[in-house]
């Protein structure tokens, strides 16, 4: 069987092949217009981006490589023992295109874990911040840290070849992977539990068995997360850095700041306290009436209702579907107050935001189930919620750090102009 790299550089002459037809062909053709409104409204609607592992549709969600979250669950081999889809096939559909065989997927498991240790030295900074610093932070200086090691930038400074930039961005890039559990978990204990034991990375457990095997729940698929690309802020945060030559760690530490943001990755802590808030304030036997008063009231407040609403999704989204229809398949799970609290709230949220009127997209994100299943597993530090996430996204990032460079993309570099310049554009048509 292929090996990944060699799956990658038979895919690659077919890619760049498909890019030079797009540049001789259509390079003057316009697929937009670019409005005052894009470009004061956060660029959002502006097709200027090239992301060729994932589309998110406004109406069916995320597909990556064409495939929806459905399609995976059917197509890429799963977690041992379980139903979800194995971090690793995900990671090698996202790199190829293709889906895995699952020897390819357990190859690509072993391999992760021999790369998985971190550096001694990366331990002791880790180890050296002070534990009141967000672990958001933490994580973003570690990762930053292990471009000590960068292949890439290695290769550099011996002056690689531009054909060769593609493989050292693919070796640093399943490195860093391979390391983000042990520093995530290694953050987590130094926070949360210092002093506890941790355990070693073990060669016969995949990347999802390790992490959540050093968080010390065991080796449990069901904290596994779906990787989400394209142009959100710290997918495109990677890119935008990447795109400079900065090795796949600074430029995923990068990503790994614009996660940390409010108004980004933290929703889903948000959501978290929201519901517990409401379960404190109804408890649990609670009519779907009750919940919509106490809907009106965080919406009357001034207050967004978290979880709800995506600045692209115009649906609900298949990533917050997939985990419902999880927890559904989990009698634990179904059993678990807050997770029945989610339940109901989704069935009634959308007609009160409908009614509201504001909000383009009434239907819950992903994150308004996330954080609710790790409550339920008894990972209550929401400040750490946001490093799972970090975890998890890297799988997306990483990949279109490896196709920017091997499909040559250039420097990103869009042209801004002052309020006035703008005015004047505008009036001049
Ligand atoms: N509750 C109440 N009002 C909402 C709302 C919600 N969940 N979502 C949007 N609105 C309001 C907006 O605040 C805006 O109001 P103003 O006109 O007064 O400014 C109006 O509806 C229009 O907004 P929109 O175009 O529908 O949404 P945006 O693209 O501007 O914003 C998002 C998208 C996600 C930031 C917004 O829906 C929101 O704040 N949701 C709650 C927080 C959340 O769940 N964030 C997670 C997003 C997932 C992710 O990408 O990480």
């Amino acid at each position: 069987t292929k090996s990944l790299k060699e799956t990658i550089e038979e895919v690659i002459p077919v890619k760049q092949a498909h890019l030079k037809k797009l540049k001789t062909e259509y390079s003057d053709t316009s697929i937009g217009d670019v409005k005052v409104g894009n470009v004061i409204g956060g660029m959002r609607g502006l097709r200027a981006m090239l992301w060729d592992s994932s589309v998110l549709d406004p109406e069916e969600g995320i597909r990556f490589h064409g495939l929806s979250i459905p399609d995976c669950k059917k197509a890429l081999p799963a977690a041992p023992g379980g139903k979800e889809i194995i971090a690793e096939s995900m990671l090698w559909l996202l790199l190829t295109g293709q889906v895995p065989s699952p020897e390819q997927t357990r190859e690509l498991s072993r391999e992760l874990a021999q790369k998985g240790n971190l550096p001694s030295s990366i331990e002791s900074l880790v180890d050296s911040l002070p534990r009141t610093l967000h672990p958001m932070t933490q994580l973003g200086i570690g990762v930053a840290a292990l471009n000590h090691d960068s292949s890439f930038q290695a290769a550099y400074e011996k002056g690689m070849k531009k054909s060769e930039y593609w493989t050292h961005t693919l070796d640093d890039s399943l490195n860093l992977v391979a390391r983000l559990p042990a520093l995530a978990a290694r953050i987590y204990r130094n926070v949360y539990k210092p002093g506890a034991a941790l355990p070693e990375i073990n060669p016969d457990l995949d990347l999802v068995g390790n992490y959540t095997n050093m968080l010390g729940y065991g080796d449990n698929h069901d904290l596994t997360g779906i990787p989400s690309t394209g142009g959100n802020a710290s997918a495109h945060t990677a890119h935008l850095v990447g795109s400079t030559l900065a090795d796949p760690y600074l430029s995923y530490s990068a990503a790994l700041f614009a996660l940390a943001g409010p108004l980004h990755g933290l929703a889903n802590q948000e959501v978290l306290r929201w519901q517990l808030s409401m379960l404190k304030e109804v408890g649990e036997e609670v009519s779907h009436d009750t919940i919509k008063e106490y809907l009106w009231k965080t919406l009357k407040s001034g207050q967004v209702v978290p979880g709800y609403g995506h600045g692209v999704l115009r649906n609900p989204d298949p990533r917050f579907i997939a985990l419902q229809e999880f927890c559904e398949s989990k009698p634990e799970l179904m059993n678990s107050p807050i997770i029945q609290l989610v339940k109901k709230t989704y069935e009634v949220a959308p007609g009160v935001l409908k009614e509201h009127g504001k909000t383009k997209n009434p239907y819950p994100n992903v994150d308004a189930a996330s954080g609710c299943v790790l409550y339920h597993y008894g990972l209550t530090e929401f400040k750490y919620y946001t490093v799972i996430f970090g975890v998890s996204r890297a799988l997306g990032c990483i990949t279109q750090l490896v196709w920017a460079r091997a499909l040559g993309l250039p420097l990103e570099r869009p042209k801004s102009y002052s309020l006035e310049a703008i005015e004047q554009l505008a009036k001049s048509g």
